[in-house]
């Protein structure tokens, strides 16, 4: 397609983005986290809008900020027990707090009563222990005179952008954005993967405009040329205006399409409710739900996104603990049904209550068991379709019957085309 020349990869090959995607679509698991100022009301990391704190009430947690407990080395140590490839970390959220050094604002860690740059030892760690870098950056930022209207704006009343232009500089909020990001892709080698979050339509439906989101994507690529970038620019448009769709707190039904083509996607979802640290919230998942989201999102062609909220003092609670050492072990015994697999070609037939991971390379189909049902797996259509069959959790050999002819000991909805597997009485227990 011809492209104006602001169309900074329109010369990329599909087969070179999905080599430049190759890491992420193989690890399929990742953590993020949302770690601001908001750890400390510890109720949502939007209560500063929901509970329309003006600056100044919102302010007492910049200056009481001081997460004594911080230890990067233990928050990737856990991303990575509990199988996760790479972590996408809250640079800055909505409400503007930068965890780094920036210089172009004061409202960032280092005035705070901790005084560090928090984000620079993060990405040593997740380098020297292997895992991938992304940055989360907020193109939303309560806390700058200038930024784009939202329901907690003082302009939000403004009825139209020349209005709301003649108080505000929007050009100055565009360039505090390009500021930032360049210290960000520049000051931290190389990073691999950025969330931007997020544009939205202003009162004249020129949202993007406000964020300039072409020219961002633009720097972005030219800064970090491998990086992979998420879809929330609002260039969905263009063809190479992102890298992959964010389904957010939402299961697809199947693999997302654009014009009929299947596209990267990651789903990115909560233990609870809230992203930030949320103290009493109670609608925590189970580490069994936790895994089945985890290989329904994988049997779909998905990543999935997991977010900790640490707390205000630096640690993850023990919620989010329990959780990620229930995934670890699970992960443990069954990875290889995960990374680097995919949806499986449509000749396999799922069997009711279970999943489908596959691997391309390998050509091993796993059958993801959730309901362990008494002895018998009936695989419809499978006949002649595989040669071997085996337990993953310890290698054991599973017996399997074909060629069955229905009638005598077996049941008239047996076809000749099916197949049994012999599972054991017991469902293998890693979990
Ligand atoms: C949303 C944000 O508004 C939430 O606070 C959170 O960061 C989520 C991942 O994206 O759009």
């Amino acid at each position: 397609q011809a492209q104006s020349s602001k169309a900074v990869t329109a010369t990329e090959t599909s087969l070179a983005k999905e080599e430049r995607l190759k890491w992420w679509t193989n690890a399929r698991f990742g953590m993020f986290i949302h770690w601001g100022l908001y750890a400390s009301a510890a109720r949502h990391e939007w209560v500063q809008s929901r509970e329309k704190m003006d600056a100044q009430q919102y302010r007492k947690y910049f200056e009481v900020f001081n997460p004594d407990m911080y230890d990067p080395k233990e928050w990737v140590k856990k991303a990575k027990e509990a199988g996760m490839k790479y972590v996408v970390i809250t640079t800055k959220h909505h409400e503007g707090f930068c965890l780094w050094d920036s210089k172009f604002t004061d409202y960032k860690a280092t005035n705070t009563p901790i005084a560090k740059d928090l984000l620079k030892p993060f990405v040593e760690e997740l380098r020297s222990q292997g895992l991938k870098v992304g940055f989360y950056y907020s193109l939303i930022d309560w806390h700058h005179p200038d930024f784009p209207i939202d329901r907690i704006h003082p302009l939000s009343q403004a009825k139209n952008i020349e209005e709301l232009n003649q108080t505000r500089d929007i050009k100055k909020y565009q360039q505090y954005l390009k500021n930032q990001v360049t210290e960000l892709l520049t000051n931290y080698g190389k990073i691999d993967l950025i969330f931007y979050d997020y544009s939205y339509p202003g009162p004249n439906g020129k949202g993007k405009d406000d964020w300039d989101s072409q020219a961002l994507l633009a720097l972005t690529r030219k800064l970090q040329p491998q990086i992979i970038v998420n879809d929330r620019l609002d260039l969905n448009d263009m063809p190479s205006g992102y890298d992959y769709k964010t389904p957010e707190q939402f299961m697809p039904a199947k693999w997302p399409t654009v014009n009929g083509v299947q596209v990267p996607w990651e789903t990115c979802q909560t233990f609870s409710g809230s992203w930030g640290y949320f103290r009493d919230e109670y609608s925590w998942k189970s580490n069994r739900q936790l895994i089945a989201m985890l290989i329904e999102t994988v049997s779909k062609g998905g990543n999935l996104l997991l977010n900790v909220g640490p707390t205000a003092r630096g640690v993850f609670d023990d919620r989010a603990d329990e959780r990620l050492e229930g995934i670890g072990k699970w992960m443990k015994y069954n990875n290889r049904a995960i990374y680097g697999c995919t949806q499986a070609p449509e000749t396999f037939e799922k069997p009711a209550n279970c999943l489908l991971t596959y691997n391309e390379k390998t050509k091993r189909l796993y059958i993801h068991v959730l309901q362990w049902p008494f002895k018998s797996l009936h695989l419809k259509n499978f006949k002649d379709k595989f040669s071997y069959a085996q337990l993953l959790n310890d290698g054991s050999e599973i017996k399997f019957k074909q060629d069955i002819k229905p009638g005598g000991h077996t049941t008239e909805t047996v076809s000749e085309n099916d197949v049994i597997l012999e599972l054991p009485v017991q469902a293998p227990n890693t979990e």
